[in-house]
């Protein structure tokens, strides 16, 4: 399996040539940040994205993410225009070598967490998810608490800016389904996965977080059933999966490892995102250390299937903690990532001997 960091480009507080100094990260997963969602993505941007990891040694193959908009989502008349960027977008990242474009179809929001900072146990810090501090409560609530305890670091779709538009969005969600949104993410790939064969692109949906409905808003990326429905829905190869196991892992009725091990055995999961959470009796969750005993996550039995199943894809250690003092955006410290990331290539290591 290839190696691979995820890096923010001119936002990050990582310096590109660090990744380069984890032993076995063979590239980086990018993306174009300030390029609202539904905007083509210009070449130029394209070619300098590429450009800039390869001269650091690394390669860049996976995006992560290009971004759906609301309108394709909601189903409304204008989706067509956005969906032509999306197809343009394809195109080019193509023409620069991109292999795999990960994407999600959560409603308004990308992940949720009620707090970007909680204090664990080791002096560390991490991601955390309670409901009582979520569900129930306003939006522009959790937002206002959020931001203050985050030395202004926003979770991806909560910047403030695009935060102004929020009340508009909502209003339009009134009613969705999730069968309405499961069509419309039909439409969506009936239109770009034949552009995907053309270009050699693998689309990568990633799973909702997390992996249930959070303020009235409809989630069909959950589990086993609601994968298995996406790829049956349009069956081609490019029609594909990116496995979180930190996102489908907190809801624990989710047997991560054989949903690990069905598609990658069917090679439908060209990308993985490994990370560990640990739960309280309440439901809540918080995010850990990769290392496998620290949470609820069976880290060893996903390594174990992804090396029985002789996986070739892209993988990229996901949040960890924020630990030894560094700062910068949560979840996506160097630190503990690197961390985890040697963690996982020991069982895989292991493994390998063995077989
Ligand atoms: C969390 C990430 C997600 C992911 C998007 C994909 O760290 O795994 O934010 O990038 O959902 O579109
Ligand atoms: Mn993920």
């Amino acid at each position: 399996m290839k190696m691979t960091f995820r890096w923010y480009g001119r936002d990050d507080h990582i310096p590109l040539p660090y990744f380069k100094q984890v032993p076995g990260a063979t590239g980086v997963v990018g993306g174009i940040f300030h390029i609202p969602a539904g905007e083509d993505w210009p070449e130029e941007d394209v070619k300098n994205l590429v450009e800039q990891a390869n001269a650091a040694g690394l390669e860049l193959e996976v995006i992560e993410s290009v971004n759906v908009h609301d309108d394709i989502k909601l189903g409304l008349p204008s989706r067509d225009r956005y969906i032509e960027n999306y197809k343009s977008t394809m195109r080019t990242l193509s023409k620069y070598g991109i292999k795999v474009i990960c994407y999600n179809f959560m409603p308004i929001f990308d992940w949720t967490r009620s707090d970007l900072a909680m204090p664990l146990e080791d002096g560390s810090n991490a991601l955390a998810y309670e409901r009582d501090k979520v569900e129930g409560i306003d939006p522009n609530e959790l937002i206002k608490n959020i931001l203050e305890g985050s030395k202004g670091h926003a979770m991806p779709g909560w910047e403030p800016e695009r935060l102004a538009g929020i009340k508009k969005l909502f209003e339009q969600y009134e009613g969705m389904t999730e069968e309405r949104l499961f069509d419309n993410l039909v439409y969506f790939l009936e239109q770009i996965i034949p552009v995907a064969k053309e270009c050699n692109i693998r689309m990568a949906i990633h799973p909702d977080d997390p992996p249930w409905s959070v303020f009235g808003l409809p989630r069909i990326v959950k589990n086993d059933a609601d994968l298995e429905r996406i790829i049956k829905a349009v069956d081609e190869p490019e029609n594909g999966l990116t496995l979180c196991s930190g996102s489908l892992g907190a809801n624990l009725d989710n047997d991560l490892v054989a949903i690990f091990d069905k598609y990658t055995a069917m090679d439908r999961a060209p990308f993985l995102h490994i990370r560990n959470v640990k739960h309280n009796e309440k439901g809540d969750f918080h995010e850990v250390a990769h290392k496998d005993e620290t949470g609820s996550v069976d880290v060893k039995g996903i390594i174990k299937v992804l090396h029985k199943n002789n996986y070739k894809g892209y993988w990229r250690p996901d949040h960890g903690r924020m630990i030894w003092g560094e700062e910068g955006r949560p979840g996506y410290g160097l630190y503990d990532r690197a961390l985890g990331a040697s963690y996982i290539q020991g069982i895989w290591d292991i493994l390998e001997e063995e077989r």
